[in-house]
Formats: structure tokens, C-alpha cells, sequence
């Protein structure tokens, strides 16, 4: 009796550690400590072995039944804790989870976005201009002739259509409002992209944004045009940024200016990014010019306007020190990750 329940024991240990998942250690307790096991019809049939022998056989039973019972909890709970490597197609659980990448806006949506909230707190609206222009528009109307030498200043992408071209700057956009808004007043800005036939170098890309402003109404001046200008550059870099106004030319306003801030790098001292000048442009602005405001509708002995535009990747790189605006279109990530 003694040696088949010690055979009893060992067969169950044995069969015990072959199992290797729940379905099957759940089936192992039935069979060896279920109600119809022989190590439990050992037990309720003790009373049928002569006297002598019911302590010992009983007392081995009890303690059999003990340790399997334990060995049972124990392999269960490894066999929860530790899904097994063996089956392939198992999910390990443990494993650390793989980063997700998540996507995020471009530097120039960001600035872009930081610039229209500005200027929307100062009650500019968004107008959005085409990008595909004629001639007339992106040059004629805007007071620059055919064969004109002021269009040197815009190198020309043309289409197979005559006549038709990709915008070279935002200023086509002006006719467009004041044609919608006329004979009213106007506070615009139109961003978009822009393109220019010309050599790709560090500062000058052949596509590129371009946010125009356009306010016209009547008693506006050259002084309302300073001092919004120089809020907005307040509010885009630092509330201590000092701002200059150098007297410049473009055909679509009079008289017209450029706007420079103070080099953030050298405090106006002189360095390579400013080429020692202490100043960084970062706009072309001007009052609009009496041609242009007939062309647009209004007359210009009762209306006056100012105008302005501006270069968001420009902007961007003096805000977050960036010193090669081919990087925006470069599409590298460890570019783009860093914003
Ligand atoms: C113009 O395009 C004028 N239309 C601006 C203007 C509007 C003047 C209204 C007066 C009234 P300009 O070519 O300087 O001007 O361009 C304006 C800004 O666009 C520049 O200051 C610069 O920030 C940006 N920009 C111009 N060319 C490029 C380029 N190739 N790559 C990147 N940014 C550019």
C-alpha cells in the first residue's frame, strides 16, 4: 500500500510539471486530486485496512495529498505570471511597448499659427488669395508695367498658359480684397505660399510663405503702419525688441520701407548672422500707392492704406536660432522632432 502510494506521488509530480498551460494543469487536478482520484478513494477507503496499517497509510495519503496540493498552487502560478516563450504565437506581455510616432505640425504652421493669432487680436481677418496668378494681378495692377525693370526683383515661374504664373510674392492678394471689400474699410492678412525663380542658398528658397497685411481706410498713416509693426514684432519675439525702419522701394507702395529687428544673437553689437550690421530684416512694407488703391476701387483722395509682407521661415529661423532655411523642406526628422 505504501509503495503505490509513493508511485502515486511520483507519477503525479512528474505528469504535474509536463503541463504547460491552465486547460491542462486544470484537468492534471481532476485527475490526480479530484473527488474520483485514487489518492482520494485511498483516503475514503482507509477504514476498510486492517487496524494496524490505517495510521501510517493515512497519515502518508494526507501528506501526499498536501504536497500536490501545493506543487498545484505553485505551477499554476508560474504558468499565469510567466506566459510560456514556447508557443510562438503568444503575446509576451512583459515585453516594454514600442513608442508610437506621433505626428506634429511643421515649424512654419507653428510660427504661421503664432502670427494669424497675433494679427487677429489686432483685428486682422484671414483672406486666402490664390496661388496661380496672372500677370495683370501679380505684377500690372500693382503698378508694375510689362518689361519693367522693378520685375527683376521677382523671378518668374511661367505656365504653358500666357499670361499665367505662379504668384512670385502675396501682394496680388491686395487686388483681390480690396475688390471683395470695396468701398469699405479693409484689415486683412493673406498668407500663402509663394515661388521665385531663383538660386537656393541658405536664406532664400525657390517656395516659400509669405504673410501680407493690407489696412485700408480713411487718415491712415505712415505712423498707425510703425506702430502696429512694431507690436507685432514685440509680440512674435520679446516685448524688448527693437525695431528700425530703413527707407527702401517697391512699386505698389509710397513711400516704402523694410523693417529690421535687433540681431537676437549679437544684442545689435555686429556678428556674421547680421553681417556685422546689428539689424535683421524681416519685412517689406509701405503705404499703398494712389494707383494701386484706384486699381482696387477706392478712390484715393478719401482712402489711404498701409501694407506689409512678411517671410515666416525667415521669422522662424531668427526666433529658434535656425541658420539654413533649406532644412524646412529637407523633410528630415531630426529637424522636424526638435519643434
Ligand atoms: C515682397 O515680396 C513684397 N511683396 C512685400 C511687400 C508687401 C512690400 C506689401 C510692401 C507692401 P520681398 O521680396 O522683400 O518683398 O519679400 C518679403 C519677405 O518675403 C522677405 O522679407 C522675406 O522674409 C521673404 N522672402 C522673400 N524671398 C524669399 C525667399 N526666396 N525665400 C524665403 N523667404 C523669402
Amino acid at each position: 500500500m505504501i509503495e503505490k502510494l509513493e508511485k502515486l506521488n511520483s507519477i503525479a509530480i512528474s505528469e504535474l510539471y509536463k503541463t504547460s498551460d491552465i486547460n491542462a494543469i486544470n484537468l492534471w487536478h481532476t485527475k490526480h486530486l479530484g473527488k474520483k482520484s485514487h489518492l482520494m478513494a485511498y483516503l475514503r477507503n482507509l477504514g476498510q485496512l486492517p487496524a494496524q496499517d490505517r495510521p501510517k497509510v493515512g497519515k502518508l495519503a494526507n501528506e501526499i495529498r498536501y504536497k500536490l496540493e501545493n506543487a498545484y498552487d505553485e505551477h499554476k502560478n508560474t504558468l499565469v505570471s510567466q506566459p510560456t516563450t514556447t508557443n510562438k504565437n503568444s503575446i509576451d506581455i512583459t515585453l516594454p511597448g514600442r513608442p508610437i510616432n506621433r505626428g506634429r505640425l511643421h515649424i512654419t504652421n507653428i510660427v504661421l499659427r503664432k502670427i494669424y493669432s497675433i494679427w487677429a487680436d489686432m483685428g486682422f481677418q484671414i483672406y486666402k488669395s490664390r496661388e496661380i496668378e496672372t500677370d495683370e494681378l501679380n505684377f500690372e495692377l500693382l503698378n508694375i508695367p510689362k518689361h519693367h525693370p522693378a520685375r527683376d526683383m521677382w523671378d518668374t515661374f511661367h505656365t504653358n498658359t500666357p499670361g499665367v504664373i505662379l504668384r512670385t510674392h502675396t501682394s496680388p492678394g491686395q487686388i483681390h480684397a480690396m475688390r471683395t471689400y470695396c468701398p469699405n474699410p479693409i484689415r486683412v492678412i493673406l498668407p500663402g505660399m509663394c515661388f521665385r525663380y531663383e538660386q537656393i542658398t541658405a536664406r532664400s528658397e525657390i517656395q516659400f510663405n509669405q504673410v501680407e497685411g493690407l489696412a485700408i481706410g480713411t487718415n491712415i498713416r505712415f505712423s498707425d503702419l510703425k506702430g502696429t509693426l512694431s507690436t507685432f514684432a514685440q509680440r512674435i519675439f520679446n516685448k524688448n525688441t527693437k525695431t528700425r525702419f530703413r527707407a527702401s522701394h517697391f512699386p505698389f507702395t509710397e513711400p516704402s520701407a523694410e523693417m529690421d529687428v535687433e540681431c537676437f544673437l549679437c544684442s545689435g553689437k555686429g556678428c556674421g548672422v547680421c553681417k556685422n550690421t546689428g539689424w535683421l530684416e524681416i519685412l517689406g512694407c509701405g503705404m499703398v500707392h494712389p494707383t494701386v488703391l484706384s486699381n482696387g476701387g477706392y478712390d484715393p483722395n478719401k482712402h489711404t492704406g498701409f501694407a506689409f509682407g512678411m517671410g515666416p521661415e525667415r521669422i522662424a529661423m531668427l526666433k529658434y536660432g535656425i541658420d539654413d532655411i533649406r532644412y524646412f523642406w529637407g523633410n528630415d526628422l531630426r529637424f522636424l522632432e526638435q519643434f
